[in-house]
This record gives structure tokens, C-alpha cells and sequence, in this order.
């Protein structure tokens, strides 16, 4: 298992903080994410053959940038 630290933009509440969860959660690979509001941050962990194009985009699309750490 992998860890990646991404900055997240756009989160304003804890709903921000649950679909960002939600949808990390749901990514192929990954096992575990841990959101905070706080720090602005998403902490993946994951298999080495995750690939984040994908909820990149899928977060994108929800208005949620992500820029690994
Ligand atoms: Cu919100």
C-alpha cells in the first residue's frame, strides 16, 4: 500500500468532506481516505497500480481540484 497527499480546493463544509470521501472510497485501489476541512487535504492510501486520473477528473467534475502534496 501506497500513501499520496493531495491538496483539495473548493472544500467549504463537511458535506464538501463527505462526497470527497465518498468518491475517494470508491476509486479502484483505494483502500482508505482521510479528509480534512481543515488542512484543505485528502491522504490516500492505496495499491501501487492505483491510477488517480480518473477521480482526478470525477472530483474535478464536482468542482473539487486535487494537486498531490
Ligand atoms: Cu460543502
Amino acid at each position: 500500500m501506497n500513501k499520496t497527499i493531495y491538496n483539495v480546493s473548493n472544500m467549504t463544509c463537511m458535506g464538501c468532506v463527505k462526497v470527497v470521501k465518498n468518491i475517494s472510497l470508491q476509486a479502484e485501489g483505494v483502500s482508505d481516505a482521510e479528509v480534512s476541512l481543515e488542512d484543505k487535504t485528502l491522504v490516500l492510501t492505496h495499491r501501487d497500480d492505483f491510477k488517480p486520473e480518473d477521480l482526478e477528473k470525477e472530483l474535478l467534475d464536482l468542482g473539487y481540484g486535487v494537486t498531490p502534496k
